[in-house]
């Protein structure tokens, strides 16, 4: 089935209705889905997408609402896509969040969406790439994706997004927290942000002395700390250059071609392998398997030759 050629063309020329149904459709994996990404693909590849993780509670929604404001006074048009903003740990901030994200969801040029995690493994739920995709689609030029850094969650971003946001705040220490969980791995840019509390120039200088002693990284950019006051708005101009200048640098190096080839890379082999998995567990060979589970858990057989077998 191919999918409405004018409900494509809405998609395309950003109507938001139709962006909404369109997300919709593919976050539920509904009929469909996949004539609507078939169909956007080759619309793709222009919005730059920036991911935005960090601890809980550490201004991520702040700045990207700020981000958000900036880049469309500049005239640019912005997509937003919150990842379980419900998180367990600040639900607290939960409604002042909504309040934010929907007042600048009225801008014209801003599409924003909310996935929660279901809890899929890791802590980007699984569509976010195709989201993205839709929003790209719709002519979006940059793409704010937010998700809270805990576990496997700051990995997804930094293969899905171009370049990579990671904030953090002055207090307990939980900068150098960060740093041993892996943030550090995946930063393009360092947000220390909070910066009006005390101690912020002394973490600040932490972090500077810490990136120091990693090795250059192979595209040769360099990592830089910038400080920010979201809740004042302050430090975004800085942060939105910095944004910009690592864009141009992964256009000069050849580096940005790189990474989306290792996205597709990684996208085709999934496409392939969960398609590969469904076939192969039909109802025949999943009978096959109840009917001898018990004589492997008897240690008539063993799950390996078993494996072997039914392959
Ligand atoms: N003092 C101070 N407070 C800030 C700053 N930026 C944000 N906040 C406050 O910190 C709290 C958390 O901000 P959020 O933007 O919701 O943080 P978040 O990282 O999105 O939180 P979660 O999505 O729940 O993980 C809010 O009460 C903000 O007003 C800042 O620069 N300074
Ligand atoms: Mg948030």
């Amino acid at each position: 089935m191919a999918a409405d050629k004018n409900f494509i063309e809405k998609i395309l020329t950003a109507d938001k209705r139709a962006v909404a149904r369109a997300l919709t459709i593919v976050e539920n994996e509904d009929n469909g889905s996949e004539d609507i990404l078939k169909e956007l693909y080759k619309h793709t590849g222009r919005a730059h997408r920036i991911g935005i993780t960090g601890p809980p509670g550490a201004g991520k929604s702040t700045l990207t609402n700020c981000l958000v404001k900036l880049m469309t006074n500049k005239g640019y048009k912005v997509g937003v896509i919150a990842v379980d903003p419900t998180s367990p740990f600040t639900g607290g901030a939960l409604l002042g969040d909504r309040i934010r994200m929907q007042e600048i969801g009225l801008l014209e040029n801003v599409f924003i969406r909310s996935m929660a995690t279901r809890g899929s493994l890791g802590g980007l739920c699984k569509n976010v790439v195709e989201a993205c995709e839709i929003m790209d689609a719709s002519g979006k030029d940059f793409i704010l994706i937010e998700t809270v850094g805990v576990g496997q969650s700051e990995l997804d971003i930094a293969q899905t997004a171009d370049s990579t946001i990671v904030v953090l705040v002055p207090e307990s220490g939980d900068s150098v927290q960060a740093m041993k969980a892996g943030l550090m791995e995946i930063a393009d840019i360092f947000v220390l942000n909070k910066s009006d509390r005390e101690g912020a120039d002394g973490v600040a200088s932490t972090i500077r002395n810490i990136i120091h002693l990693k090795p250059p990284a192979a595209d040769g950019w360099i990592i830089n700390v910038l400080k920010t006051t979201g809740s004042r708005n302050e430090g975004i101009e800085e942060l939105f250059a910095e944004i910009l200048r690592h864009k141009e640098h992964l256009l000069e190096s050849g580096y940005l071609s790189e990474k989306r080839k290792n996205q597709l890379n990684k996208k085709i082999r999934d496409l392939v392998n969960s398609r590969l998995e469904v076939n192969f567990w039909n109802n025949e060979r999943r009978k096959e398997l109840s009917d001898k589970i018990d004589m492997i858990l008897n240690r008539k057989n063993d799950p390996y030759t078993f494996a072997e077998e039914i392959l």
